[in-house]
């Protein structure tokens, strides 16, 4: 089903000219890349907040905010902006992207499985700082070579791992962005111990970021033991009738 929706994307907008004005905008400078790993590796902890209608572990998010208001709470309080654009699970979509990147100047990261190069000259297009790759989904290869094409288009990339083997496998490519998934994709259990447990593994001068099931005040003082460089939170925000507030909270 991946596929055919990818294939159904191809056909919207065909690959070679996706690629052609991917190519153009890296050719032109447009825009230059790193925004997304700066704004992370400052020496203060930084939140990136996400953009999510749902989940399969959390079905449905309950609306509380449009969302302009949301993104204009956003741009007051966190340092980059996750949109979910995967459809099928995630009930998202690239039209939100497109809406987010005109009313924010926060580098934004494209949060989907990327298992196919399509969608990252699309990610470039859309105005992408970064893209996401799950080490549990592609294989060694797949992620160098991801990784490689995602420089190539100045795309930051996120390495998402949940486990030690995963981040063994990541750290062979040297990615300059980690991040632990403290949510089994498989069960969907939340283990926000992942990250303390991974942590020591990370080398020095990474950026580092706990991802999933930070909700409460002590989620976030867990977290903060564990050297990481930031956080990525979604459903705390997108279930909060004041992101803004939550955000400086915690960053404090
Ligand atoms: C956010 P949460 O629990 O705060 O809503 O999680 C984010 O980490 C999560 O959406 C996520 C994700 C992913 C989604 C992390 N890795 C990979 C889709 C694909």
């Amino acid at each position: 089903d991946k596929k055919k929706r990818l294939i159904e994307d191809k056909n919207r907008v065909p690959f070679e000219e996706v690629k052609r004005e991917a190519l153009k905008l890296v050719e032109a400078d447009a825009f230059t890349g790193g925004r997304f790993y700066e704004a992370l590796a400052k020496e203060e902890l930084s939140i990136i907040g996400e953009f999510k209608k749902a989940s399969p572990s959390l079905g449905n998010i309950k609306k509380t905010m449009e969302l302009t208001d949301r993104i204009d709470d956003y741009n007051a309080s966190v340092d980059c902006i996750s949109c979910l654009t995967e459809q099928d699970h995630f009930l998202g979509n690239i039209d939100y992207f497109k809406q987010i990147r005109a009313i924010s100047k926060l580098p934004m990261i494209r949060k989907d499985f990327m298992i196919d190069e399509y969608q990252f000259y699309e990610a470039k297009v859309i105005g992408a700082d970064a893209i996401l790759l799950i080490a549990a989904i592609l294989d060694d290869a797949q992620m160098k070579d991801f990784y490689q094409l995602a420089e190539s288009l100045h795309l930051d990339a996120l390495v998402e791992v949940h486990d030690e083997k995963e981040m063994e496998r990541a750290l062979k490519i040297d990615p300059r962005i980690v991040g632990v998934n403290n949510r089994d994709l498989r069960d969907f259990t939340i283990r926000l111990d992942n990250t303390k447990r991974l942590s020591p593994m990370v080398p020095e001068g990474k950026v580092f970021v706990a991802e999933s099931g930070i909700v409460e005040d002590d989620d976030v003082r867990f977290l903060k033991e564990c050297n990481v460089n930031a956080f990525l939170i979604g459903r705390a925000f997108m279930e909060s009738e004041n992101p803004k507030e939550k955000a400086k909270h915690w960053k404090n």
